[in-house]
């Protein structure tokens, strides 16, 4: 296969692709004209307007199909691989006991005002995700799922409360790049919390998160669209290992009076 690309559409190597997008302006002939101008703009020629409708009085949402001329580079394509191995249940259970000798504790939450709590319950609760059984199902992972609108100090509160090895985030909204500004925030005051090198793992999640902007974000991981709850515990498994081969890193070990009963 050849490293230059282009999109095809009806035939291949024709260029076609299909984008959509809403002009503040309301639905006439006018506002299908600005779409085309648009649309040019973009290098989409010709360019068909395949759809428009009226959002409210004032919008109206497009979508156009067309040819660029664009060519895609394949090894000019940077991607995030999985530096970790995939682990079934039964041995990511066995290296957290080898490991830690206790359950590994997990605090998750939405945090600020996004109550999309889907994403972190398909990672979290025991039915899962693609097939996929969730945290809860892994007899040496202990959830404690907070669910949505969680305030960053009382998630800090909780974590510390709950001895946590990591606290999972999820960010759906992306609005004003909350997703970002809210993550900064409650890395911010994880760090502020606890002495360097004691915070939890912190794991962040959502649709519209680039998984290279860990650094940027302050966190261990990121995690993004499709991900699944096997992904995830085998990255717990492979973080914790890691944290323990540093020898600054203090581990934590349950005192007897902490013992769940199991
Ligand atoms: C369901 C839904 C809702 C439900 C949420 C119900 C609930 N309990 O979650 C309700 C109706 C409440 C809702 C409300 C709103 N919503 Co809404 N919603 C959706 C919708 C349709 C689906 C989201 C979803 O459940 N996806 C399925 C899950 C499984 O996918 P996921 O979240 O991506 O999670 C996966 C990964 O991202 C990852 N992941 C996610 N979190 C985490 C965390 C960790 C730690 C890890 C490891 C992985 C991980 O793993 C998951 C599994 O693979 C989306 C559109 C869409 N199709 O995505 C809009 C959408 C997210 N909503 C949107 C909006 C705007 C809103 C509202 C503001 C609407 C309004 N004006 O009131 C409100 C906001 C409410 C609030 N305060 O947050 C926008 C967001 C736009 C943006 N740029 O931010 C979207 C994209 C719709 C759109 N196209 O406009 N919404």
């Amino acid at each position: 296969m050849s490293d230059i690309i282009r999109p095809y559409g009806d035939t291949t190597g024709d260029g076609m692709i299909q984008v959509s997008f809403t002009l503040p302006v309301p639905h006439d002939k006018r506002a299908e004209g600005a779409a085309l101008q648009l649309a040019d703009k973009m290098g989409i020629r010709p360019a068909l307007l395949v759809h428009a409708k009226p959002i409210g009085p004032d919008f109206t949402f497009f979508v156009v199909y067309g040819s660029v001329n664009h060519l895609v580079d394949l090894r000019d394509v940077h991607v995030m691989e999985r530096d970790y191995p995939l682990l079934p249940a039964k041995d990511v259970n066995a290296a957290i006991k080898r490991q830690l000798r206790r359950p590994l504790v997990v605090v998750g939450a939405c945090i600020g005002t996004d109550a999309h709590t889907v994403g972190i319950d398909a990672i979290l609760n025991i039915k899962g995700f693609a097939g996929e059984k969730g945290l809860e199902y892994y007899s040496e992972i202990t959830v404690v799922n907070l669910g949505a609108q969680v305030l960053v100090p009382e998630l800090v509160e909780r974590a510390r409360a709950e001895q946590a090895d990591a606290v999972l985030v999820s960010q759906v909204v992306t609005q004003r790049d909350a997703h970002l500004t809210n993550t900064q925030e409650m890395s911010a005051a994880f760090r502020e919390a606890y002495p360097a090198g004691t915070a939890p793992l912190l794991v962040v999640g959502g649709p519209r998160f680039d998984e290279a902007a860990a650094g940027e974000l302050g966190v261990d991981r990121v995690f993004g669209k499709g991900t699944t709850p096997g992904e995830v515990a085998s990255y717990l498994v492979h973080a914790i290992s890691q944290r323990h081969a540093r020898p600054q890193a203090p581990t934590r070990t349950r005192t007897a009076a902490e013992e769940p009963a199991r």
